[in-house]
């Protein structure tokens, strides 16, 4: 079906969570709905509040923007514009826009009668931000314990926060998430090499079916998980990578403070070893 027939088809009124037909229609080719326009707005003010409080300070090298949390003394309250309040709103306008994306997908999937995969995979990604910047501070007492928002400034934090466990990778989220991402680029790299290799063959040769697909892999390994089982295993293991990483900074802190290698010694402690 050409896509402008389909959309005579589906671009219909209905499938919104808030306000009814408000703002329920199109801007050339994109969805507005109540959350686009939320979108807009709260990406406009914390951009905005970047650029402006990077201003303020007499920085004009985006390399150089850095937008620091609270200091400790402030806790979990209110601080001074100057003096973390900005990243504090800052951080508020993040989520009500990365809240805001993701109920618009989730109208946009409604209007199509597909299911909520889409922004469910990309609330994962929120819920990982989250973690960082709230529920983590939160548990440690203070919004300083966030990372600050700026391109250099933001790798420093991830370093520094990383070596004051020692050593991160003795973290065994980390580790988790660590081969979970590995395992996300080896399924893809399989599944778009598999797919190019059937459907997009030599000149003068012609298009392999699925059926090629599975009888590639039954020969090589005797198995083939199936062309959704692909796309299955390839979502599962992207949300898994994002979810353990959430889980091994939030563990870091919170309920281990000392170096992650000495977390170890449970093992050179088991009553095994004679
Ligand atoms: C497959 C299949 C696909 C694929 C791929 C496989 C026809 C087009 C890549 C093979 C994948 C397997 C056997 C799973 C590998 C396991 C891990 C953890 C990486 O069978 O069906 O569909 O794209």
């Amino acid at each position: 079906m050409a896509m402008l027939n389909f959309e005579k088809k589906y671009r219909v009124r209905g499938g919104t969570l808030i306000g009814g037909d408000l703002f329920d229609f199109w801007v050339g080719p994109f969805y507005v709905g109540f959350f686009g326009v939320t979108t807009v707005f709260f990406t406009f003010l914390g951009t905005a509040m970047i650029f402006w409080g990077t201003s303020q300070v007499g920085v004009f090298n985006p390399w150089q923007i850095n937008i620091a949390p609270p200091d400790l003394k402030y806790g979990l309250g209110p601080a001074p514009m100057m003096e973390g309040g900005l990243w504090q709103i800052i951080t508020i306008c993040a989520l009500g826009a990365f809240g805001s994306w993701a109920l618009r997908e989730v109208e946009i999937s409604r209007k199509l009668g597909m299911g909520l995969h889409v922004p469910l995979a990309f609330s994962m990604a929120i819920f990982a931000y989250f973690t960082l910047v709230v529920i983590r501070p939160v548990l440690m007492g203070a919004w300083g314990h966030g990372f600050p928002y700026g391109i250099l400034s933001h790798l420093d934090w991830v370093s520094n926060t990383g070596y004051q466990y020692l050593h991160f990778h003795y973290n065994p989220a980390h580790m988790i998430a660590v081969t979970l991402f590995f395992t996300t680029t080896l399924a893809l790299a399989l599944h778009g090499a598999l797919v190019l290799s059937s459907t997009n063959p030599a000149a003068g040769q012609t298009v392999r079916t699925p059926e090629h697909e599975d009888t590639f892999f039954r020969d090589i390994i005797g198995y083939s998980v199936g062309t959704l089982g692909i796309h299955r295993l390839g979502l599962f293991l992207a949300l898994a990578a994002v979810f353990w990483s959430a889980v091994c900074i939030v563990i870091s802190g919170p309920f281990w403070t000392k170096g992650w290698p000495e977390w170890w010694t449970w093992w050179l402690n088991l009553p095994i070893w004679g």
